[in-house]
């Protein structure tokens, strides 16, 4: 299937082009199909949010960013979803972090591990790991296929990123005593609440984001790195991240009155 074109003036254009990327990344068996469901979930959340980076989940990007450089063995666990929307990012975070990527799957098959290795070396990478070329360690707390991790990875990280997880590996991660940090769109999942450091905000802006803050960030003291980590509180972060979708569903209610009354008004005249 070929990408369709998007108007360049069309109102939702970001939105519907990182559809037809989640939908090609499906197609080339990089995204589950359930991962085409957790996509729609996100977009529903970023609508409630804005649809833009907020003051909030820049701090928590940066807490994030600061957590990563100053571990001693950062990881980043990367998903179909995050291979397909943000591969290159992906890349040069690992790159700037020292944080290898470790592919980690919750629908399991190879044929998919296979097809996200190779859209990582693509976009640049020159290690992924994974378990199936190497022997695996597992998560003894967790029974779905995400129990399986790299020793090298994941099985000897301290810092962990998770992007876009279920709630049941975050929990276990955390048993285990690592510090997670996830990105996440809605506040209330498990994974938001469980995670120590949680992004709310879509992975596409995020991942960028992250990229510069790191570059910018890279060569600040570890003492002042760990200073901006203990700063950050994940309590306030994802409370106050509801109050902004409160307060933005708030504000819908006066935009619907308003487009509607222009929208009567205009009909009248005609
Ligand atoms: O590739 P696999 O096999 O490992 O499977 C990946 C998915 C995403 C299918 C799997 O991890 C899953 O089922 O995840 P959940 O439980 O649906 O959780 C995904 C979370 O990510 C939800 O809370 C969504 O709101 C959120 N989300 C979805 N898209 C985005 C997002 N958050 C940030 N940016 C997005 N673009």
């Amino acid at each position: 299937m070929t990408k369709i074109e998007i108007p360049p003036d069309h109102p939702r254009k970001v939105s519907l082009e990182t559809r037809e990327t989640i939908i090609e990344g499906h197609e080339s068996h990089v995204v589950a199909t359930a991962g085409l469901l957790a996509h729609g979930r996100g977009e529903a959340f970023d609508y409630l949010i804005g649809e833009k980076t907020t003051e909030l989940a820049e701090l928590a990007a940066r807490a994030a960013v600061a957590a990563m450089l100053s571990a001693e063995h950062p990881v980043i666990s990367v998903n179909g979803n995050v291979c397909s929307l943000v591969p290159e990012d992906t890349v040069e975070l690992s790159e700037i972090c020292r944080a290898p990527m470790e592919i980690n799957l919750f629908y399991y098959r190879k044929e998919r591990e296979d097809a996200i290795k190779d859209a990582l070396f693509a976009a640049g990478a020159k290690e992924v790991l994974g378990t199936h070329d190497h022997p695996s360690a597992t998560i003894p707390e967790l029974s779905s296929n995400r129990r399986k991790v790299d020793p090298k990875g994941i099985g000897a990280g301290d810092v962990i990123l998770v992007p876009l997880e279920d709630g049941d590996r975050t929990e276990a991660l955390k048993a285990i005593g690592k510090f997670v940090i996830t990105i996440d769109l809605n506040p209330m999942s498990r994974t938001a609440i469980y995670s120590d450091i949680t992004i709310v905000d879509n992975i596409i802006r995020a991942l960028p984001l992250m990229v510069e803050l790191a570059r910018d960030m890279k060569d600040l003291p570890k003492e002042e790195l760990l200073q901006i980590v203990k700063n950050f509180d994940n309590t306030e972060n994802l409370a106050t991240s509801v109050h902004i979708i409160m307060k933005h569903l708030e504000a819908s209610v006066n935009d619907i009155g308003k487009i509607r009354e222009k929208m009567n008004t205009g009909a009248n005249e005609q």
